[in-house]
């Protein structure tokens, strides 16, 4: 009986690109925290927010929930509210954005759908640490998430063992958020120069790309593109993100599948 039961459990597990039963399929999409709340028009909605994020770059720099003092400007995720402040989209992350700070209250959603947070900075990708978002839905109970301070550009796959080899395949289509409704695939478009702000200088825009372990160092990004055979110098955690200047506006996602060989 245990024999049949065992099995059975291997027989319906997915099987990866090699045919072993040891693979993860992870979905790498717009650059935002998904909450899992969805909000309905009307719904009243309180966030409280704490932590400190990292803000990236070589002056060790942080921020709070309520930002810095000035607008963020031009080049950031919500120009008018504060930089490095905590915001938010319901819905459409292109349209609709809403600032929110350490203590918001949202009396009357105007629109509905799903609920997304964000730290407000051009290049969300090198942060570290995260703001604790405390979410009140209708004065029922509060509901706390952490929004990672590089803003759900980094889609968190598995640990990866130095020395070891692993294979990634991806697939999909995404929008690339502007006006044309251009669209990439994983292998992205032309290279990106090394001074225009991409995650990835160098590398194509758009395309699939990765880290491991500490996302702040951006000498350890790599582009993966559609498929990718590789041996990690050091273990830690496998993360996803797209190489684009201005990853907030996208939708669509990446199917991406990780075996280990
Ligand atoms: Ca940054
Ligand atoms: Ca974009």
């Amino acid at each position: 009986m245990r024999g049949g039961l065992a099995a059975a459990v291997l027989a319906a597990t997915p099987k990866n690109i090699f045919g072993h039963a040891d693979v993860q399929t992870i979905e790498v999409g717009p650059s935002w925290y998904n909450t899992g709340i969805e909000l309905k028009v009307g719904d009243k909605m309180s966030v409280k927010a704490s932590g400190i994020v990292d803000i990236g770059g070589m002056y060790d720099e942080v921020s709070g929930p309520d930002g810095w003092k000035e607008a963020a400007g031009d080049g950031y995720v919500m120009p008018e509210a504060k930089r490095y402040s905590l915001i938010g989209a319901i819905g459409n992350v292109k349209e609709n954005r809403i600032p929110l700070g350490s203590d918001a209250v949202l009396k009357n959603a105007e629109v509905a759908g799903r609920l997304y947070l964000g730290v407000n900075d051009h290049d969300p990708w090198n942060n570290k640490g995260g703001y604790v978002a405390a979410i009140t839905l209708n004065d029922g109970t509060p509901v706390k998430k952490f929004v990672p301070g590089h803003g759900g550009f980094w889609v968190p796959a598995l640990a990866v063992e130095a020395g070891k080899k692993y294979v990634i395949e991806a697939t999909g289509e995404i929008d690339i958020g502007g006006a044309k409704k251009e669209k990439s695939t994983p292998k992205g478009w032309d290279a990106a120069a090394k001074d225009q702000g991409y995650s990835l200088g160098g590398a194509p825009r758009y395309g699939l790309i990765a880290c491991v372990g500490d996302n702040s160092k951006l000498d350890q990004y790599f582009y993966v593109g559609d498929r990718l055979e590789f041996t990690p110098k050091s273990s830690g955690a496998l993360k996803f993100g797209v190489n684009d200047h201005c990853p907030w506006d996208n939708t669509g996602a990446y199917k991406v599948s990780i075996a280990k060989k």
